[in-house]
Order: structure tokens, then sequence, then C-alpha cells
């Protein structure tokens, strides 16, 4: 029997958090409200939560049946994403932790790739070298995560001084976890950033918990937005599941930082509604009433019933690009899953400009055993993590 503390401990206790929607969706709050997306960026960014819930629901089901070995799913996150992702411009880089590759879908990577990826084929983006669920696309500058946590923010501000220095009006969104911000990373990055005014925008999406510990026991800080403050960082606290609100907060951030006032910090008040990844079972340590709280504050339906009620949405409309966006992604994984695994030759690649001589001489060895041997057992199915 879950106790009202579960809900508190997912509702932040008594921090004030920027909202633009009202919590059914009916309409935005009474209020000036800061810069909002225009008709168009709204139908992005409807297109892009759905996307991703959709393609969620296929990769996890393709997982459960062996066919794609790992996800780290997105869905409760949606307006998180999708409404910071929207606050960035075309020429911006885009840092993302495990969630987030749905950024990279909404900035133009073809959802072709990110299925490639997922399967880890040879048209992998990253050759099969990453763990699934760990994007990458340069032509949209969204560079890759590395799953160690926290370690793409430091890389983040990297980049961002680097633009800075060159006098680029450039900025950079730097993604990462409630958990990523007990990581030396966090700390070293946001220091620099600070200190530097190096035109980055941490948006920390805080989805209750990070694996097994939930957001309330993970810092002592009053909130995670507070956490900007003793790095001379301006924090916000925002409700992650209102898109509005997170684009509004996100575009004053990167605004701010374009015209350099230097980093902001955003905290987006959100909540994983699957497990930690595909190998979670997040009924071992979750309170089945706290998840029932969040499945009512779906940010997908608050969307919905708010572009249903500025005539953007109505159902015909709703199914009608389900119906597209399910016959892409079919399409894409039938493309991919034809597609064979990187060749043995790509494995030494990348990362010297000429590969050492012992490198070299372990793929001819490689080559060598699978023309004798053949190719090993296949592994479908039993990836350990
Ligand atoms: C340095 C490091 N420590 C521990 C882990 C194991 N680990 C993987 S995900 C994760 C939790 C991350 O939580 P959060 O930052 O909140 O992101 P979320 O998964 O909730 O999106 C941990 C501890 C890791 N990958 N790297
Ligand atoms: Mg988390």
């Amino acid at each position: 029997m879950a106790s009202a503390s579960s809900i508190r401990l997912a509702d932040p206790g008594g921090i004030q958090l920027c909202r633009v929607l009202r919590e059914d969706g009916s309409g935005l709050l009474k209020g000036k409200h800061g810069p909002l997306p225009d008709r168009e960026q709204l139908e992005t960014i409807y297109r892009a939560m759905l996307t991703t819930r959709l393609l969620d629901d296929r990769m996890l089901k393709l997982q459960r049946q062996g066919r794609v070995a790992f996800v780290g799913t997105a869905s409760g996150l949606e307006a998180a994403i999708h409404g910071s992702a929207a606050a960035f411009d075309e020429e911006d880089w885009v840092f993302s932790a495990l969630r987030e590759g749905g950024a990279a879908v909404q900035r133009g990577m073809a959802l072709y790739d990110y299925v490639a990826h997922m399967f880890g084929n040879d048209d992998d983006t990253a050759k099969g070298r990453q763990m699934p669920n760990h994007f990458q696309c340069p032509e949209v500058h969204f560079p890759s995560w590395s799953s160690v946590i926290g370690t793409q923010l430091p890389h983040a501000v990297g980049a961002a001084l680097a633009m800075k220095q060159r006098g680029e009006k450039r900025v950079v969104c730097a993604y990462s976890g409630d958990g990523a911000t007990s990581s030396n990373g966090f700390h070293a990055a946001l220091n620099f950033a600070g200190v530097m005014k190096a035109p980055v925008v941490f948006v920390v999406i805080d989805n209750g918990w990070a694996i097994s510990v939930p957001s309330a026991k993970q810092t002592a800080a009053r909130s995670y937005g507070s956490k900007g403050k003793a790095y001379g960082v301006a924090g916000f606290d925002v409700d992650g599941n209102d898109p509005l609100a997170c684009y509004q907060e996100v575009r004053k951030a990167v605004d701010r930082a374009r015209a350099g006032e230097g980093p902001s910090l955003i905290a987006l008040r959100s909540y994983r509604l699957g497990g930690h990844s595909s190998s979670d079972d997040p009924s071992r340590y979750r309170n089945p009433e706290e998840f029932e709280y969040w499945s009512k504050r779906d940010p997908l339906l608050r969307f919905e019933r708010y572009l249903e009620a500025e005539g953007l949405l109505d159902e015909a409309k709703r199914e009608k690009w389900v119906l597209e966006i399910q016959t892409q992604i079919a399409a894409a994984v039938e493309k991919a899953e034809a597609v064979g695994p990187p060749k043995l030759e790509t494995l030494v690649e990348d990362v010297y400009e000429q590969p050492p001589r012992y490198l070299t001489r372990q793929v001819v060895e490689a080559l060598r055993i699978v023309a004798e041997k053949g190719e090993a057992d296949g592994v479908a199915g039993k990836f350990p993590l």
C-alpha cells in the first residue's frame, strides 16, 4: 500500500515550478508569458513527442523479441525533451545523455539512421561500437554519449568555449539527468562554464529516478535548479511535463547565452514512466501509486488537449500522424534488419589517422580466423546489461 510520501517524493515538496500550460492542458495559465513556440513549432514539437513515444514502443518490443540488444526509453519525458530541444537553432550543438535521441530526429536526423543505430548494423553511424540508444548525428550537431554518467557535460562546455573563442554565435545544449548532478563532470562543467561564461544551457531532466535512487534522495539541495547558484549560473525549476514552459525557459536561457550573458541551468521536473532500461524492473523499487499519479499527468495527453483546444489537432489528424510515423518506423526496421553487421575491417577505423601496426595485425588475424572458421555464434537476446 503506497503512502502519501511516495507522491511527495515524485512531486518536489514546496518547490515553485515555472509553468505555462494548465495541468489539464485546457489552456494557458493567466499571466504574462515569455517566448512561446509559434503554430509551426507547436506542430513540430508535438510530432517529435509522438515519434519518440512510438519509437520507444517499437524498440522495446524489438528488444523483447531479441532483435535489438538494449533500449532506454523516454516515455513520460517527451515534453521535457522536445519542448527544450525546440529552443535551440540549427547551428547550435546538442550533447545528450541516454534518453534524448529523439531530439536528434527533431533536428533532422533520418529515422532510418536512428533505427540503424539501434540495430548496430553496417549503416550505424557508430559502426556498431556503441551500446544501442547512444545516438550520434554530425549533420545535426549531435555528438555521441559515452554512457559514463556526466562526462558529456565538460565536453559540452569545452565545445561552447571553443565557439566563444572563435567568435561564433552558437549555443550548446547540455542534457543530463538528476543522477548526473552528483557526478564529477557536473561540478567541473558548471564551474568552468560559470567562471568562463560559456554559451551553454544545462538542461537537467529530473525524471524522478536514477535507476533505483529517487531524485529526492540524490541531493540535499533545495531543488535541482538551485544547484546553479553556487557556481554563479542562473538556475530555474520548470514543470517538465509542460512543453511550453520547457520551451520558454530554455529559449530565454539560449537567448541569454547567445547575447554573451553566460550559462544557465534549467531543471525540468518530469517522470520516467518506463523502467531505467530494458534490463530493469522498476516494480522492485517503485511504488505503483507513484506511477499512477504520473501516468495521469502524461505530457502527451496534456499537450494534445491544448492543441485540440487551439484547433490545431483533432482525432482524425492524430490518427493520420500515428499511422504515418508507424509506417516510417516499420519501413526503417525492415531495412535496418536486412543490413548485416559492420564489416570487421572497420574495427580500428576513426581513432588513429594511421592505426598502429599491432592493431592492424589483430584485424588481419581476425579476418583470417573468420575466413577459416566462420563468424562466432550469434548472441541475440543475450545482451548482459
Ligand atoms: C560514472 C557512472 N556511474 C554509474 C553508472 C551507472 N548508471 C547508469 S545510468 C545511471 C543513473 C543515471 O541517472 P540519471 O542521471 O538521473 O539519468 P536517467 O537514467 O534517470 O535518465 C547510473 C548510476 C554510469 N553509467 N556511470
Ligand atoms: Mg533520472
